[in-house]
């Protein structure tokens, strides 16, 4: 039989709790245990408002992109501007390396709150401590998963980036939006009256100390952001050093993410047996190069936008999705296509083509790029390329694509 704990013991537990005994406090724990003059709530203010910023662009961004690749029906994405995607996601990788200096000031600002004295006051201050415990988790878990993805160093991520990183966001959204609500009131007035969240006795020299720290935080995310920029901003190519891919590197100037030896397409991909399948409403045609070749012929100058914040742009040459879905008697109005890759696996083998874009004329099955055929490690020999599409969208080495009807 259970027995109910007694009113006594919840009392001690509660004094226990809230008012611990005092020996236990040492070391961290001790009152003036970090005396930088440096800390203050203004200054943590100014920290949480960037970064927050930083976070609603990089939120807003990222659920973007999520949306695009995993479309609920409500959901529609134009092919229109064809660079749109390129900008969005350039951007929430930038907001998200802007980060790594502003979440590190921040959290420097406000440790020595971790050993606040009592830890605990009272329920509503541990449900506040497990919202912050939360919100700087699920933080450092979005900068760290988003650095390794981007650096393709997978090993110390034991799950599939894409879904840890979606949802870890949410949950850094909900506890995000409790600490603003709880904080808003404290920020408002260390921002409104300068002065008044000083912690230290000679506030000039505080304040002096104060403007360097936020310069500086200011100035790396400046640096990281120029240095990793030209991955996506040809401009600032030149200076992209810490950028993991750059435009202009690569088989015929563009980066390539996965290789036709890695995808395991070497052998298919050139064989003379190759053909391109289109099938779709009782009908089917299997197409030799040759015979793409001599369907008319267009040229779309579109990025591949990567997902990984990199970006380049290409003159594709081949032809019409639309073209191809006509030869089974497709309206590409009320149609979408699924366009299989040579690739045995992998997430990527496959993809969607709304009908938004497969009806567009610049959505094609690139034959060629920058005026010579398509490179083996580029699709060749045929590949989609679609305006404002993700890059895990522009699937390589086509094989097979399946019109299919919308309504
Ligand atoms: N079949 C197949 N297509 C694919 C991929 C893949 O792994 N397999 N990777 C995609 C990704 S993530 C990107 S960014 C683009 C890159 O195209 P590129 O290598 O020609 O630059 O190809 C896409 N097409
Ligand atoms: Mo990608």
């Amino acid at each position: 039989m259970t027995q109910p704990i007694s009113r006594k013991n919840l009392s001690r537990l509660r004094t226990w709790l809230f008012s611990p005994p005092e020996r236990l406090r040492a070391g961290p724990l001790r009152a003036g245990a970090f005396p930088s003059p440096l800390r203050s709530v203004r200054l943590t203010s100014l920290l949480g408002v960037a970064l927050g910023a930083a976070f609603a662009v990089c939120m807003v961004t990222g659920v973007l992109s999520h949306l695009i690749q995993h479309p609920p029906g409500w959901f529609v994405w134009p092919a229109r501007p064809a660079g749109l995607y390129r900008f969005t996601q350039g951007l929430h990788v930038a907001t998200g390396l802007a980060t790594v200096p502003l979440l590190g000031a921040k959290l420097w600002s406000v440790y020595p709150r971790l050993f606040t004295w009592p830890p605990l006051r009272g329920a509503g201050h541990a449900a506040e401590r497990l919202s912050i415990a939360v919100l700087v988790a699920a933080s450092l878990f979005q900068v760290v998963s988003g650095l390794l993805n981007i650096a393709h160093w997978y090993a110390p991520m034991p799950f599939f980036f894409t879904t840890g990183h979606y949802w870890a966001a949410w949950l850094a959204v909900g506890a995000l939006l409790t600490h603003v609500g709880v904080k808003l009131p404290v920020v408002r007035e260390a921002l409104r009256h300068p002065a008044a969240g000083n912690t230290d006795r000679h506030p000039a020299a505080g304040d002096v100390g104060r403007r360097q720290v936020l310069t500086g935080v200011a100035a790396a995310a400046g640096v990281i952001t120029v240095a990793t920029v030209g991955q996506t901003f040809r401009p600032f190519a030149a200076v992209s050093v810490l950028g993991p891919r750059r435009p202009g590197d690569g088989p015929q100037g563009l980066p390539v993410n996965r290789t036709a030896a890695a995808a395991g397409v070497r052998d298919t991909a050139t064989s003379p047996g190759y053909r391109l399948v289109v099938t779709g409403f009782g009908h089917t045609v299997a197409l030799s190069t040759d015979d793409l070749a001599s369907m008319p012929q267009h040229t779309a100058v579109l990025p591949i936008a990567c997902v990984e914040g990199w970006s380049a742009v290409g003159t594709w040459s081949g032809v019409r999705l639309r073209d191809l879905a006509a030869l089974v008697g497709a309206d590409p109005t009320r149609c979408e296509a699924v366009v299989e890759s040579l690739q045995a696996g992998g997430r990527y083998r496959t993809s969607v083509v709304a009908s938004s874009h497969l009806a567009a004329g610049d959505t094609l099955i690139a034959t060629g790029l920058g005026g010579e055929p398509l490179a083996l490690d580029h699709g060749y020999p045929a590949r989609l390329i679609a305006p404002n599409r993700p890059g895990v969208m522009q699937t390589k080495w086509v094989s097979r694509i399946t019109l299919r009807s919308t309504r």
